[in-house]
């Protein structure tokens, strides 16, 4: 234990260890971890504090699980799955059904929207599942109404649209939002610590880049077994604390992309409230009005630019240009490609010609690792 810690601490503590129910216990933690200054004496303290975080949101998922999980799961269909966040009444059915083929109800009243609810939206040929999540509301991730099960069906999703009201307190919105985002492990815009933890059956702990993490051998030893790690590569490719190995320990931690959407814009008190925000948060807000569909092509380019999709277009020698395009992910290749459409002609593909912006002069022959880019066209030979 790390001396000179504030007497604020040992009181969180004292409420950690005389909490009755998880939520106390996760507030508790919070805390102290809050208090505990950032500094090397206290790296041990924290990874434990973040580890005993980790177990409790554990505990809390296998409840809501019980309560009933399973039917907050929809099928992902088209290109990629995005979910639509915000607290009740915000806008989030006028959304979707402005922006998709969704018939939905909309009122003004919260709880409108009961379960996960799907609609298809088209951008520039490619078919985006978005998914309107039911209201969070504060306490949603201690397990507060369905929370836990709602917060667990964004999970799911390949990226996130959070709705902000923006005639009726933004800010307040915007907070709420991230605390439960965050306490759920949901990590907005931000990339895993670059650590690889390869778990194997026998063979003890062997760690490479050991001098990147500023921590002891021993140190990491005991985390990892904090975590149930007995045997495994642990690599460490970037400057880290021992706060971080720990978040790349935590399995549940999930990272996604995120893009946040000022809705309403249309109301007399929106602009206002607008600029307000705009000065007191540093993300980018996206302002529409569902209502009068102002803005929403943007909003749709923004969604699609997040998803870090390519379309790439095929065809066969001397064919037609194939219509829909194939939608894969940034950094795909030709063989990636070819694999979708047939297993058998990746297996017997010699070379491609390209047209596009991923190659210097049109038709050019490439190799089966071509990275290719948005609106290639590929012909396999
Ligand atoms: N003026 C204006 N009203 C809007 C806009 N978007 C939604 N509304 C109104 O806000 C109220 C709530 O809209 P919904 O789309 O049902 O909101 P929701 O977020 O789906 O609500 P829940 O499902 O209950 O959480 C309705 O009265 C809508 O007509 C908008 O852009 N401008
Ligand atoms: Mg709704």
């Amino acid at each position: 234990m790390p001396a000179n810690l504030p007497p604020e601490y040992f009181r969180a503590e004292e409420k950690y260890l005389t909490a009755r129910s998880t939520e106390e216990k996760m507030k508790a933690l919070e805390e102290m971890l809050r208090i505990v200054p950032k500094h090397k004496g206290t790296e041990n303290l924290r990874a434990l504090l973040k580890r005993r975080m980790a177990k409790l949101k554990e505990e809390m998922e296998k409840k809501a699980g019980k309560k009933g999980g399973e039917r907050f799961y929809v099928k992902k269909e088209g290109a990629a799955q995005v979910a639509l966040l915000g607290m009740p009444n915000c806008g989030k059915s006028t959304l979707l059904s402005s922006l998709t083929n969704a018939r939905v109800e909309i009122a003004n009243y919260p709880f409108t929207t009961l379960k996960p609810t799907p609609g298809m939206m088209e951008f520039n040929e490619v078919q985006i599942q978005l998914v309107e999540i039911p209201g969070i509301i504060r306490g949603a991730s201690l397990g507060k109404g369905m929370g836990p099960a709602l917060l667990s069906a964004a999970r799911n999703s390949d990226g996130i649209t959070l709705v902000l009201d923006l005639s009726n307190d933004p800010e307040e919105q915007y907070h709420i939002l991230m605390e439960e985002l965050n306490r759920s492990g949901i990590r907005l815009n931000e990339n895993p610590p670059n650590i690889k933890i390869e778990r194997r059956g026998s063979g003890g702990i062997e760690i490479r880049g050991l001098n990147k993490i500023r921590a002891t051998e021993s140190e990491v030893i005991s985390l990892l077994r904090e975590y149930g790690v007995y045997n495994a590569l642990v690599v460490i490719n970037e400057k880290c604390s021992l706060e971080e190995l720990s978040e790349a320990l935590d399995e549940r931690l999930v990272y996604r992309r995120c893009r946040l959407v000022g809705n309403k814009l249309d109301l007399p008190e929106s602009k206002r409230n607008l600029r307000k925000l705009e000065r007191n948060i540093k993300d980018e807000i996206i302002a529409v009005s569902a209502k009068t569909k102002e803005n929403l092509e943007r909003l749709k380019r923004e969604i699609f630019g997040m998803l870090n999709l390519i379309r790439v277009y095929t065809k066969t020698p001397g064919g037609k240009i194939r219509r829909p395009p194939v939608v894969l992910r940034k950094g795909a290749t030709v063989e990636d490609v070819a694999k979708l459409i047939h297993s058998e002609i990746a297996r017997n593909m010699r070379f491609a010609r390209v047209w596009g912006n991923s190659v210097k002069y049109p038709g050019q022959h490439v190799g089966r690792d071509h990275v290719l880019m948005d609106g290639d066209v590929v012909e396999l030979h």
